[in-house]
């Protein structure tokens, strides 16, 4: 029994010297030290023998298996450092080649529109103040001096969002300059970007969400020159010093009197083309002088104050500067289209 210890220990050893990797060192452990290992074998044997050969064997058995065990784990850890040791030389890492360049966003057209506008407004001297776009029937259309039987209070219209129609989406910014006169009292001078909702089908020049900009200017004194003055000032700002404009009489219930402002087609110089489909003229923004109801509505004697207002559509100013074609090109946010920008 003591030789088979022996050519156990010497056999053992030379082949856990030999592996090469992890799992071969897990079968060599199977192999002498399992259940059903040759050192067990061995062990099995004991009983045959004296009861004074008995621990001197057992106590051999025990230094094979301590030395074997030994031995294992010292390999453990040289073969663990040697894969260790192949990993990194496998996965070098080359610092100096160049990274990829992480693809930049930039503004929406629309926003660009509307920033480079804002930025005439603020240079005037206005002030830029944004509100709720749930608003209530009163703010949205009461106030505004809009008759009780005005098709846009009806339902087909206004997105109304209790049965009572009494909150509604907003279907202009209007509201918001209602309560900034109620709230910083007057005189004024701010305009009023924003998303408003109406219940329109969705075409190339259509959508039941789109963006206004209003603006208001209440002072003692302020007469349809100011208002003349002011809006040719800011158009020819966007359009150019050169911008030819017009005022055409209208209609709005907040206002009074009411015009829309056109400019000349830059394009064909006012002969008609495909541009101003054979007008001549652009519409590009509805005015008025501020309706001395509305102003009484909100706390302010039309007696010694009067004002103008004015609003315009943005995405529609955004595709004529941009030459869009569609309307739901805007909002379809296709980097395709975006990235023309
Ligand atoms: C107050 C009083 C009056 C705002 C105005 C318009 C004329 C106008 C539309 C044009 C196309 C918006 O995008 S659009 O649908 N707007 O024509 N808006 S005057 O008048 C006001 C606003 C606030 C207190």
């Amino acid at each position: 029994m003591k030789e088979q210890l022996e050519a156990i220990r010497k056999a053992a050893l030379e082949s856990i010297a030999a592996t090469a990797e992890e799992s071969e060192l897990e079968a060599l452990r199977v192999k002498y030290l399992g259940k059903k290992g040759e050192l067990t074998a061995v062990l099995k044997q004991m009983g045959k023998l004296s009861p004074e050969e008995r621990p001197v064997m057992g106590q051999m058995a025990n230094d094979v298996r301590a030395a074997l065990e030994q031995a294992m784990e010292a390999r453990s850890a040289v073969l663990a450092e040697k894969a260790m040791e192949a990993r990194l030389e496998a996965e070098t890492l080359d610092v100096t080649i160049p990274g990829k360049k992480p693809a930049l966003g930039h503004k929406h057209p629309m926003y660009t529109v509307l920033d480079e506008i804002k930025e005439i407004f603020i240079n005037m001297g206005f002030e830029i103040m944004e509100g709720p776009e749930i608003e209530q029937e009163d703010y949205n259309f009461t106030k505004l001096n809009t008759p009780a039987d005005h098709p846009a209070r009806e339902w087909s219209d206004t997105f109304y969002l209790t049965e009572d129609s009494r909150v509604l989406l907003r279907t202009q910014t209007s509201p918001m300059q209602i309560r900034a006169m109620e709230t910083c009292g007057v005189p004024i001078r701010m305009i009023s970007p924003g998303r408003v909702y109406r219940k329109d089908e969705v075409d190339a020049t259509h959508s039941p969400m789109f963006h206004q900009i209003e603006g208001l200017v209440v002072d003692k004194g302020v007469t349809m020159a100011d208002l003349k003055g002011t809006l040719n000032a800011v158009i020819r700002e966007i359009y150019g010093p050169d911008t030819v404009t017009r005022f055409r009489p209208h209609h709005f219930p907040f206002t009074e009197p009411s015009c829309e402002m056109d400019i000349q087609c830059h394009k064909c110089g006012g002969k008609g083309c495909p541009t101003c489909k054979g007008e001549g003229w652009i519409e590009v923004l509805g005015a008025g002088m501020v309706h001395p109801k509305v102003l009484r509505n909100c706390g302010v004697d039309p007696d010694v104050y009067s004002g103008f207002a004015f609003g315009f559509g943005l995405e529609r100013l955004a595709m004529g500067q941009f030459k869009i074609s569609d309307l739901r090109l805007i909002f379809e946010n296709d980097q395709r289209f975006l990235e023309q920008f």
